[in-house]
C-alpha cells in the first residue's frame, strides 16, 4: 500500500482505514474509534496480536474479518508472550536472511480483563525481558462482551452483572487496580494514558508508543454505552469528561519523568461523569463526596510528580 496523508493543522494523519467496516461493535463504542485511530497512527508496517474480548469478537466473526494488516487472535493468557515470540522469531528470520529486513511494528491490543486479570504475567514477563512492542489496553471497566460481568479495573460504586448495586451493596466494591502505576514500575521506556475524545493525542502517543525500542504501554479510556448505560451519541462527551473531571488524567511517562499532556484550567466535579452513567446513577452523595476526595488525592499526586518531572 503506497502512503496517503493529509495534514490536520500540525498533524499528519494517514487517510487509510486498517479496521475495515462492516465490523459489529456496537453504536457509540469507544473501543471501536480508538482501535481505528491507534490503527491509523501505527500505520501499514503492524503486526497485531489480540487477545479475545470485544475488539477480537466484533472483528473477526468467521469467515470475515475487518484486518486490513497481519492480525493474530490470542488466548487471554499469552498475549504478551506471543508478542515477544512474533518480535523475537521474525527479527532473528530477518538476521538469517531468511526474510527479507523491513520496518515492522510490533502491536499487542486487549481489553481491561485480558490485560488485568488474565494477561498481566505474560504482559508483565513482556516488558521485564525487553521486547519492543507496544501493548494497548481498551479499558472498557469490565468484561464486556459476555455480558458485563467486573474486573478489576472496575471502578469502585459502579454496577456490573456480577456486582450489582442494590438494597445492600454499592455495586463494585473494591478500587480500580492502576495498571499505568504497575506497568511503570517496571521500568520501561514508555507509558501513557488515552482516550479517543482527545484523537491527536491518542495517536501522538501511539506514534512514540511504536517508535520507542523495547516496551511500550497504553492504556486506553473506551467510553461503553452498552455496559455504562449511557448514550451512544454522547461517547466523546463522556470520555472528555473523565478528563476534565480529573477521573482520568492524560499524561504520560518517559522514561520514568510525568508529563500531564491535557491538563484541564480547574477540574469538574465528578458528578457531572458518574450521572452521565446508569451505572453510577445508584450512588449517594455521601458516596460521591468520597470518589471525589480520592480523585483530588489521586489528581494531587499526579500533578506533583509532574512538577518533579519538569524540574529535573
Ligand atoms: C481463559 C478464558 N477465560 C474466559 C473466557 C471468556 N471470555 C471471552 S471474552 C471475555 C471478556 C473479556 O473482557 P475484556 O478483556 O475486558 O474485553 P471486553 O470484552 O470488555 O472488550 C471473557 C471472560 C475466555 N475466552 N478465556
Ligand atoms: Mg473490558
Amino acid at each position: 500500500m503506497a502512503s496517503d496523508f493529509v495534514k490536520v493543522g500540525k498533524h499528519q494523519i494517514d487517510r487509510k482505514e486498517y479496521l475495515a467496516e462492516g465490523h459489529t461493535f456496537c453504536t457509540g463504542c469507544g473501543e471501536a474509534l480508538a482501535i481505528r485511530l491507534v490503527c491509523k497512527a501505527v500505520g501499514e508496517s503492524a503486526i497485531i496480536a489480540m487477545a479475545t474480548g470485544c475488539d477480537e469478537v466484533c472483528t473477526s466473526p468467521l469467515p470475515v474479518t475487518s484486518w486490513r494488516v497481519p492480525w493474530l487472535h490470542t488466548l487471554f493468557e499469552n498475549t504478551g508472550a506471543e508478542i515477544s515470540g512474533i518480535e523475537a522469531g521474525l527479527k532473528a528470520m530477518m538476521r538469517k536472511g531468511k526474510v527479507p529486513e523491513r520496518d515492522v511494528k510490533f502491536v499487542a491490543m486487549a481489553g481491561d480483563g485480558g490485560t488485568s486479570d488474565i494477561g498481566l504475567q505474560s504482559l508483565s514477563g513482556a516488558m521485564e525481558r525487553g521486547h519492543d512492542f507496544l501493548y494497548v489496553c481498551w479499558d472498557n471497566e469490565a468484561y464486556m462482551n459476555t455480558g458485563i460481568q467486573r474486573s478489576s479495573a472496575t471502578p469502585y460504586g459502579a454496577s456490573t452483572s456480577t456486582a450489582p448495586a442494590g438494597r445492600l451493596s454499592i455495586g463494585q466494591n473494591t478500587q480500580k487496580k492502576n495498571l499505568v502505576e504497575i506497568f511503570a514500575a517496571h521500568g520501561i521506556p514508555y507509558v501513557a494514558t488515552a482516550c479517543p475524545s482527545y484523537p491527536f493525542d491518542l495517536m501522538n502517543k501511539v506514534k512514540k508508543g511504536v517508535d520507542t525500542k523495547g516496551p511500550a504501554y497504553i492504556h486506553v479510556l473506551a467510553v461503553c454505552p452498552t455496559g455504562w448505560r449511557t448514550v451512544s451519541g454522547r461517547t466523546i462527551e463522556i470520555g472528555k469528561l473523565a478528563t476534565e473531571t480529573g477521573i482520568f488524567p492524560l499524561y504520560e511517562i518517559e522514561n520514568g519523568r510525568y508529563r500531564i499532556t491535557v491538563e484541564p484550567k480547574t477540574l469538574k466535579p465528578v458528578e457531572e461523569y458518574l450521572l452521565a452513567q446508569g451505572r453510577f446513577r445508584h450512588l449517594s452523595p455521601a458516596e460521591i463526596a468520597n470518589i471525589q476526595e480520592r480523585v483530588n488525592r489521586d489528581y494531587a499526586l499526579l500533578k506533583d510528580r509532574a512538577a518533579r518531572s519538569a524540574a529535573r
